[in-house]
């Protein structure tokens, strides 16, 4: 068997996805999400110009072989283009080996650990009474565990209040927006809403928060003090995560649980996290960390050092990606939580797929492969925008992170 042809397809129902599609010339083809929020057209590039040529006349069952050859090969390694490429490659090739073998691809992971992929849901809203009517809308669709993420006064706008519900998109501008942060005001608001959510719905649902990169260490371990009484199931990004040691403040001061990893694209922005055990779940992801191969590797050093996954799966992870995430999470022994970001039913019908939600659970397609697809002839009808994520200043003007 062998690779003859590749293509990248660029589409925008709603929002920007990018899509490699990989044919044999047995005629089956494989998928994968290649979609890198803000940055689409680098890694459509980075597909089209670097890695498909290398691509055509090779075997498609030598995964293991083409993610060495690609990683090894680009001599500059890592970094979330490089990492996105090669993700969308090593995807769409377990795609392919499924469909050979007539197995759904967890079967080749090693096959169940559990029954369903526990999903988290996101409550947002800008007061506090908005955020217990969506938490409550949650608890009703079944889901066991909810994100909730709220307005704070005295900002205009802060990070995952979404406009409209279900769904929270970003990239909301071709250059981006600018927002306004506050930390003193953060603090002051915050501590209360979850007061409030765990007061209405008792210690039993599994609720999370996203700070988005903004504390510093000793400001995220007094947020982890103050959230305590809580009892969260984690606190999410609570630092730009570059300095690892960093974490070792924080978990010196709380016991919050603490979930690192959706903007890291490779083993070794985690390694220290891991071992020293500064991290409780790893959010690494198929599409951005270099696809299911290399994303197994990392939640097997996981495993080892008591540490979950926590992939992330937010609107701008396609249902390519979404899909793909499911055969793992259903595979590993050290599963944690999946983020399920609900995509539009647009999108929905750009990506027909075989999972679904039940009960809390999402579950994969058994069908032979990954269970998802593009129809690209849909896809061609949503000409790509232009949509960068917004930045972040603080009330003096000071760049800060979004
Ligand atoms: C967030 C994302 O879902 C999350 O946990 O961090 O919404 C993130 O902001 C976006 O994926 C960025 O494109
Ligand atoms: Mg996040």
């Amino acid at each position: 068997m062998k690779i003859v042809d590749a293509r990248v397809i660029v589409t925008c129902p709603g929002r920007n996805f990018v899509t490699l599609k990989i044919i044999t010339d047995d005629g089956v083809t494989g998928v994968g999400d290649a979609t890198l929020n803000g940055r689409e057209l680098s890694v459509a590039a980075y597909l089209t110009e670097h890695v498909i040529p290398a691509l055509i006349g090779r075997d498609p069952a030598r995964i293991e072989d083409t993610w060495q050859y690609l990683y090894k090969g680009a001599y500059w390694r890592r970094g979330p283009v490089t990492m996105t490429a090669i993700a969308a490659v090593d995807t769409a090739l377990w795609d392919i080996k499924g469909k050979v073998a007539g197995l759904p691809v967890y079967q080749l992971l090693g096959g169940r650990c559990r029954d369903g992929v526990t999903v988290y849901g996101h409550a947002s809203a800008e007061t506090v009474d908005e955020v217990l009517t969506e938490v409550a809308r949650y608890v009703d669709l079944g889901y066991k565990a909810v994100r909730v993420q709220t307005g704070v006064p005295g900002l205009a706008t802060t990070y995952g209040v979404g406009r409209g519900q279900m769904y929270y998109e970003p990239a909301d501008a071709a250059i981006a927006s600018e927002a306004v942060w506050s930390t003193d005001r953060y603090f002051a608001h915050v501590p209360g809403v979850f007061a409030q959510v765990r007061d209405a719905f008792g210690p039993g649902l599994k609720l999370l928060h996203d700070v988005h990169h903004r504390l510093t260490p000793i400001e995220a371990a007094r947020l982890g003090k103050s959230l305590e009484p809580y009892a969260l199931t984690w606190m999410e990004d609570p630092v730009p995560a570059e300095l690892q040691e960093g974490f070792r403040l924080i978990r010196q001061h709380t016991t919050t649980p603490i979930a690192v990893g959706e903007v890291f694209n490779t083993v070794w922005d985690c390694r220290e996290l891991i071992q020293e055990q500064l991290i409780d779940y790893i959010r690494t992801t198929v599409v951005h960390a270099g696809g299911i191969s290399h994303l197994r590797r990392i939640f097997d050093l996981a495993a080892l050092h008591h540490v979950r996954s926590g992939s992330h799966g937010a609107t701008d992870l396609s249902p390519v990606c979404m899909a793909a995430a499911l055969h793992v999470d259903l595979s590993i022994p050290n599963f944690g939580l999946q983020e399920y970001m609900r995509h539009t039913p647009e999108t929905d019908a750009v990506f027909p797929h075989g999972y679904h939600f039940a009960d809390g659970y999402l579950h994969p397609s058994e069908e032979p492969g990954l269970g998802v697809d593009i129809d690209e002839e849909l896809a061609a009808r949503y000409p790509y925008r232009p949509a960068a994520l917004p930045v972040n200043r603080l009330e003096d003007g000071t760049m800060h992170s979004w």
